[in-house]
């Protein structure tokens, strides 16, 4: 059963690769090929040795009969391509010296090429953090999203203020993906519901193509590939002729236009609820098409549907697909003929679900009217999955529907056999709130799945320096198995191996800090202490937290500038949602604060903020590399999980956090005392709530949170217009709903022993080549086959 690795490639065949796709598929000459065409060719022939991959692991599936895991997800933050595949191929050298030969250079190449930014954050990221490791586990899988024709908005600065632009991905030629229109579905909205003779009819009012673009994901050595399936929409009727011919040009592009609409934008939201029209249809789009073609591939292997959860596994990623259980019990009942029973049945033996947030505004609901308007038939089934589950559990109070409106939540548990959460904190904080009368119901649904990060990526490709040292000392096999970097620990002992690691953080430092240079004119001096609070901005996040100590660590280095203070270089990245006001104003306020800091000769030498633009994927892997210290201070109970803070730790930055999602595993794994703790615990947090004027109390017992709040309040970083950021001292300083204030001086006191423990160079270095060694658990190939045993009962097709 063995699929062995693919046959080595040397330079010269990869140079004559390269130049044949270059001739024949871009049609263009050395002479005057630009970056992108080079860029092009050598993802091309890349690429070509993907696909056999992919082939031969699509037999393997067949000849096997196997069960195959369908992903549904509104998000893949797949990020660039070309290198991912190289380095899985492990054709780094080749690639280089095939490159080097034709006298382009390799890394201009690589950074030219868009990141595929399909996805708002950490959930996206994960769905292509999984994507691989289900590929590296040689798991049957496809990934089943949307092909977004413009990615999460670009953003920059001006006046420090947040503009967003549109992403224009797919303006330039996609090395990656196929065009597939044989594999094309029509997906209905609106009309009306018949039932004749025992049977009812869907009639749709309106209807779009979704058509089908695969792109091969390949895993570790290229021993197998899936495919990431992106949905198209199309008009059913592309072009009216008749308004042509009258001369309407414009009404005659309509109907095209109007259906394409449904894959043009990513919504832009992250954790808040969209309810928007086309947000619905979006999610019914995507899971419609997907649920046909898991069918359709069902039908061309087998011919009793009661195999069905034998054979396919669907897991929902959060709610936006939770219309896959209605929609799978329609097809079962209505066009297949099994009892709604049954249907129920099989449909809930397939489907699980993975919710990934407690924020209330993120859990989504849809209005009857709309819901009803756009799927008539489905409201229906909602109704009778609804009262099919109240009658076989008479002691439930809850319901899917309630106050006209349609909880995906409660519809995607009742419709699940399986419900994860992502950390071990927020799942059993889902059994103890928004899923505790179900949890009590079905007492074995939930179960843990700590979310992971895959080491090719986020160790293996972002930081040669450090995995360069790693394999030099315990040999390749960490690569997929990542708990051996727990073999590093005796190294880590020796002086002289330290002094490796540590000149490894500080060549990815100094390449950062000429980046900065080069990039954004900043100058920053690396051996400063890297201080990296980089995701999306929420205030459950808390930047503004780290940005309140920053202003007081500046008061404090100004009152005395000739003391012994610790250099630091506090860097921030990350989007706010463009409706989101007050993340914006947290934005601009920390690029004014930046701006006065960074301007104060005084203290120049030992402090400096920065905010860096457009935070993505590629960005993600040049400052994670680079980090000493990892910012994850959000208020306990509020995040879900995070991913980030996963990659700070493998990379060996030290983390300052609370104890919230992962940090708390990440925590036990790396051992307390390398690990900055801080704030309220999640029960802490509920109590302090209930006490009056907290924030008030809280700034009247800490002079240095006072005096950073009176600063931005008398306007000292906005002085042309001093009102600027007073609503948010007076979020902070009355309903504080995330407690910033009252976390702010345990905060402080954590950050000073970073910097103490920093001024210690070696300590530094164990503490944070420990972080390295025992983050080995926080890969995605463990969490992929937690998923695999415990929800899709799924196997590998790998042997060996
Ligand atoms: I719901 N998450 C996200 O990025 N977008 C969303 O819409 C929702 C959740 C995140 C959580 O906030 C993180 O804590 C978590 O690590 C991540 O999903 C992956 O599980």
């Amino acid at each position: 059963m063995n699929i062995a690795t693919p046959p080595r490639t040397t330079a010269d065949a990869f140079r004559d690769d390269i130049l044949r796709h270059l001739t024949y598929e871009i049609g263009t000459d050395p002479s005057h090929a630009q970056v992108q065409d080079w860029r092009l060719a050598l993802s091309f022939a890349v690429r070509d040795r993907i696909v056999d991959s992919w082939f031969a692991a699509t037999r393997k599936t067949y000849e096997a009969g196997a069960k195959r895991v369908y992903y549904l997800s509104m998000e893949f933050l797949i990020g660039r391509l070309l290198e991912d595949g190289i380095v899985n191929l492990r054709l780094l050298d080749e690639a280089r010296g095939a490159l080097s030969q034709l006298g382009v250079d390799f890394d201009t190449v690589l950074s030219d090429e868009p990141d595929a930014a399909l996805g708002n954050g950490g959930l996206g990221r994960l769905a292509a953090c999984f994507l691989e490791s289900l590929s590296t586990l040689g798991c049957p899988a496809y990934g089943y999203g949307i092909r977004y024709e413009h990615g999460l908005f670009r953003q920059s600065f001006e006046g420090g203020r947040q503009m967003e632009a549109p992403e224009t991905w797919l303006l330039q030629r996609h090395a990656w993906e196929f065009e597939r229109p044989e594999a094309s579905y029509p997906i209905g909205f609106g009309g009306s519901v018949e039932t004749k003779g025992g049977t009812t009819v869907w009639t749709p009012s309106e209807c779009v193509f979704a058509e089908a673009f695969d792109t091969p994901i390949v895993g570790w050595q290229g021993r197998w590939a899936n495919t990431l399936r992106l949905w198209s929409a199309k008009a059913a009727n592309p072009f009216d002729l008749s308004s042509f011919n009258r001369g309407a040009f414009a009404e005659a592009a309509q109907p095209e236009a109007l259906a394409r609409t449904i894959s043009r934008v990513l919504y832009p939201d992250d954790t808040t609820e969209q309810g928007k029209e086309l947000r619905l249809k979006q999610e019914f789009f995507l899971t419609a098409a997907a649920l046909r073609d898991i069918l359709r591939r069902f039908d061309s292997e087998h011919d009793d549907l009661g195999k069905l959860p034998a054979k396919v596994a669907i897991q929902l990623n959060d709610t936006h697909p939770a219309i896959a259980g209605p929609e799978l019990v329609r097809i079962l009942h209505d066009e297949r003929g099994m009892s709604f029973e049954d249907a129920m049945a099989t449909a809930t033996a397939c489907l699980s679900y993975t919710n990934h947030t407690l924020l209330p505004e993120a859990l989504e609901s849809w209005g009857e009217g709309l819901f009803g308007r756009l799927l008539p038939r489905h409201l229906q089934i909602v109704d009778r999955i609804d009262s099919a589950h109240a009658k076989a559990n008479p002691s439930r109070s809850l319901s899917v529907r309630a106050d006209h409106q349609v909880k995906m939540g409660e519809l995607s548990f009742v419709m699940a056999h399986k419900v994860n959460g992502v950390s071990a904190l927020h799942t059993g904080l889902m059994k103890e709130t928004v899923f505790e009368e179900l949890h009590r119901l079905h007492p074995d649904r939930i179960v843990n799945q700590t979310n992971g990060v895959t080491p090719r990526r986020w160790l293996l490709s972002c930081n040669p320096r450090l995995s360069g040292l790693i394999t030099e000392t315990i040999g390749e096999g960490w690569v997929d198995d990542l708990e051996r970097l727990k073999e590093l620990e005796p190294s880590i002992e020796d002086a002289g191996w330290r002094q490796r690691y540590a000149d490894a953080k500080r060549g990815n430092k100094a390449d950062l800090a000429a980046w900065m240079a080069e990039a954004h004119g900043l100058t920053v001096d690396p051996d400063a202490m890297f201080d990296v609070q980089i995701k999306r901005l929420h205030e459950y996040k808390r930047q503004h937290l780290n940005i309140l100590e920053a202003i007081a660590l500046w008061q404090e280095i100004k009152d005395a500038p000739s003391g012994n203070h610790v250099p630091r270089v506090k860097i921030f990245a990350g989007k706010a949602a463009p409706g989101y006001f007050f993340a914006k104003d947290i934005i601009r306020l920390i690029n004014d604060v930046a701006q006065v800091i960074n301007a104060d000769a005084a203290t120049r030498d030992f402090f400096q903020v920065v905010f860096l633009p457009n935070y993505n994927v590629t960005l993600a892997e040049r400052l994670i590399p680079a980090a000493d210290l990892s910012e994850q201070i959000s208020t306990a109970g509020k995040e879900a999980s995070g991913t980030g803070n996963m990659k700070f730790a493998l990379n060996g930055a030290l983390t300052i956090g609370t104890l919230d999602g992962a940090n708390v595993e990440i925590r036990e794994h790396v051992g307390a005392e390398n690990f900055f703790l801080f704030g309220m615990t999640a029960d802490e947090v509920v109590a302090r709530r209930k006490v009056e004027n907290h924030a008030a109390q809280a700034i009247a017992a800490d002079p240095r949170l006072k005096r950073a709040l009176d600063a931005i309040k008398d306007g000292l970083f906005s002085p042309d217009e001093p009102d600027r950021y007073v609503h948010i001292v007076e979020n902070l300083s009355g309903p504080d709903y995330f407690l910033v204030s009252s976390d702010f001086t345990d905060y402080w006191r954590a950050s000073r022993e970073v910097d103490a423990a920093y001024a210690d160079a070696e300590t530094w270095t164990r503490k944070a080549a420990l972080n390295t060694a025992r983050s080995g658990w926080f890969s995605s190939d463990r969490t992929i086959r937690g998923y695999m045993s415990d929800i899709w009962n799924a196997e590998s097709l790998l042997t060996g």
